[in-house]
């Protein structure tokens, strides 16, 4: 059986500062994971949600994509647990409180997590369309984000909910301004307050974190 080392990492104002694909090739961390919802909880993934947000500068005017890789519960990327029957809900978020929201920046989504305005939603299963493949978000007006002017620009956030099933959905995100293809965002950026991830099945390999901790905060 394929060696599988999960790793769940809590730290606060986790930004990817050189690219805007999560995780980034410069982490050296393969892909990000969202456990379904009847899946043993000692794989690492406590709650079944991770959230994510997307900053845009004020300067951009124009319409951007929110990508996904791998999205759907099928395929050899995925953790398969006795067959997939899984499901993972994408759900993209803007407007007021979207990111202001106490609850949305917890590191253990309770509450309001998924706060404001409901902008895309999409539910992946085990059909194999996106395996191996890109799903864009949008295109998405950079206006219809929460402005958040101690981030510098419009926040939008992305709410990924293992639903039914016991199996690990592995994926990647990205920011761009191309349905087709990733090319960044200027002065864009993605960060996340919780950071679950899967690890290399390399032995010794070596993950480089950027945290970038902001003041009176601490990592776990
Ligand atoms: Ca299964
Ligand atoms: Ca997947």
């Amino acid at each position: 059986m394929r060696k599988f080392i999960p790793v769940l990492i809590l730290l606060l104002n986790f930004n990817t500062l050189f690219s805007q694909i999560m995780p980034s090739t410069d982490e050296n961390i393969p892909y990000l994971v969202t456990f379904s919802k009847s899946a043993d909880k000692t794989w690492g993934d406590d709650d079944n949600i991770q959230i994510y947000f997307f900053t845009i500068p004020q300067d951009i005017k124009t319409p951007f994509f929110i990508r996904v890789y791998d999205p759907e519960n099928a395929g050899k990327l995925d953790e398969n647990r006795g067959g997939f029957n899984s499901k993972t809900k994408f759900s993209l978020y803007g407007g007021k409180g979207a990111h202001s929201s106490a609850d949305a920046k917890k590191t253990d989504p309770k509450g309001n997590y998924n706060s404001g305005s409901l902008l895309h939603t999409k539910t992946f299963s085990n059909e194999t369309t996106y395996d191996e493949k890109w799903f864009s978000f949008g295109p998405i007006n950079p206006l219809e984000g929460e402005l958040q002017p101690e981030l510098n620009g419009y926040v939008f956030k992305l709410v990924v909910e293992g639903l039914e099933g016991d199996d690990g959905n592995l994926y990647r995100l990205s920011l761009s301004t191309s349905k087709d293809d990733n090319i960044k965002v200027e002065g864009g950026n993605i960060f996340t307050y919780e950071y679950c991830i899967r690890s290399s099945d390399k032995e010794f390999t070596v993950c480089h974190l950027y945290p970038f901790v902001s003041k009176g905060n601490y990592i776990h």
